[in-house]
């Protein structure tokens, strides 16, 4: 074989060994619902996109999170909506929620806020709070580990009537407040994150109270589609190449049913759809098997489920590595061409 046609097939060979090694790397840029919607489970996957300017667009869930600096930088109080309640939200939602309490006003059925915004730091205390109160698998059924909430997005509200108390100590959905809300949040950019009967892709608990705020727009076509909020934005926008799991035997076990009786403080109590709103029961809601926790103490802890996959390259490609790769991609097809070019000149052509 004549040396150039034999230097050109070389190199030819690295640009596309290099590239193929690149490959898994780059895929996740730019990608939509990478894959069917990931069976409930407990991990702690970062979620992309996840600038705050990507507030309607960023899922958050069992498996997908945040970090622990995430702190909405226009986080305001309540009180700004003129709606009852205390804490912050983003201020991106305060013209809604406002036009939202005052035509729930209107209508006979006031609204207020139980909770709003919670810190990384506030979450590892509801929940550790919970996980004292009902037990780890109890409590993963209706409480976000810290950095998996939508509260640390400044973006969900728990609601509650006005006048009125705790909205989790009952059927807060079956009040005239709780009803209204279920007609017509989503008409001001709420929507309802975890519905009935859809805790097998929610992987969360029905809850009456708690709402995302995502914008009028999203949120009209979010409840058109019939589908939850986290079915949609996985499909739709959520970039993240979550890695599939073969189940590890603890991990296939049914988590425990919630029984627990609702609770005063600080977050909704352990509920299913049966419990808590009658309207809504099924069979199969309040234990899916689908949502089986496998993580029996914190999370990275020594016989807890898979260790957190935060710095994966694959999980979490960062735009500064992915420019990175590509300069080295660059890199190697400059060295390729010159590669051919000495050898163009090595044989006098
Ligand atoms: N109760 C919901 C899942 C949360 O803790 O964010
Ligand atoms: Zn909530």
């Amino acid at each position: 074989m004549p040396s150039l046609v034999r230097r050109g097939a070389l190199a030819a060979a690295l640009a596309l060994v290099t590239l193929a090694a690149l490959q898994p790397g780059i895929a996740p840029i730019g990608a939509r619902g990478a894959g069917p919607l990931p069976a409930c489970r407990y991990d702690d996957i970062m979620t992309t996109p996840r600038g705050y300017d990507d507030w309607p667009i960023t899922l958050v869930d069992t498996i997908l999170r945040v970090p622990k600096s995430y702190v909405p930088p226009d986080l305001v109080s309540v009180s700004q909506a003129g709606i009852a309640g205390r804490g912050k939200v983003r201020a991106i939602m305060i013209d809604d929620l406002r036009a939202m309490a005052e035509a729930a006003a209107a209508a006979g059925n006031g609204i207020g806020v139980q909770s709003a915004y919670r810190s990384y730091e506030s979450q590892q205390a509801v929940f550790d709070g919970w996980v004292a109160q009902y037990g780890r698998a109890s409590a993963l059924t209706f409480s976000a580990r810290p950095g998996h909430s939508e509260h640390q997005l400044g973006l969900a509200i728990d609601f509650r009537s006005d006048p009125g108390g705790s909205p989790f100590t009952g059927s807060w959905g079956n009040t005239p407040a709780g009803s209204w809300m279920k007609q017509h949040a989503w008409e001001y950019g709420f929507i309802r994150s975890y519905p009935p009967n859809k805790q097998k892709v929610t992987c969360y608990a029905n809850e009456a109270w708690h709402y995302r705020y995502v914008g009028r727009d999203l949120a009209a076509t979010v409840h058109a589609s019939g589908l939850t909020l986290r079915e949609y934005l996985w499909a739709n926008f959520t970039t993240t190449v979550v890695p599939a799991v073969t189940p590890r035997p603890e991990s296939s076990a049914k988590p425990p049913t919630s029984s627990a009786a609702p609770g005063a403080s600080p977050e909704p109590t352990a509920t299913d759809g049966a419990s808590l709103e009658p309207e809504t029961t099924e069979p199969g809601d309040a234990s899916p098997s689908a949502a089986a926790p496998s993580d029996t103490g914190p999370p990275g802890a020594p016989g807890a489920s898979p260790p957190p996959i935060d710095a994966s390259p694959v999980a979490d490609l960062d735009p500064a590595l992915a420019a990175g790769l590509g300069a080295a991609l660059l890199g190697v097809l400059l060295v390729t061409v010159l590669v051919l070019r000495r050898g163009r000149s090595g044989v006098g052509l």
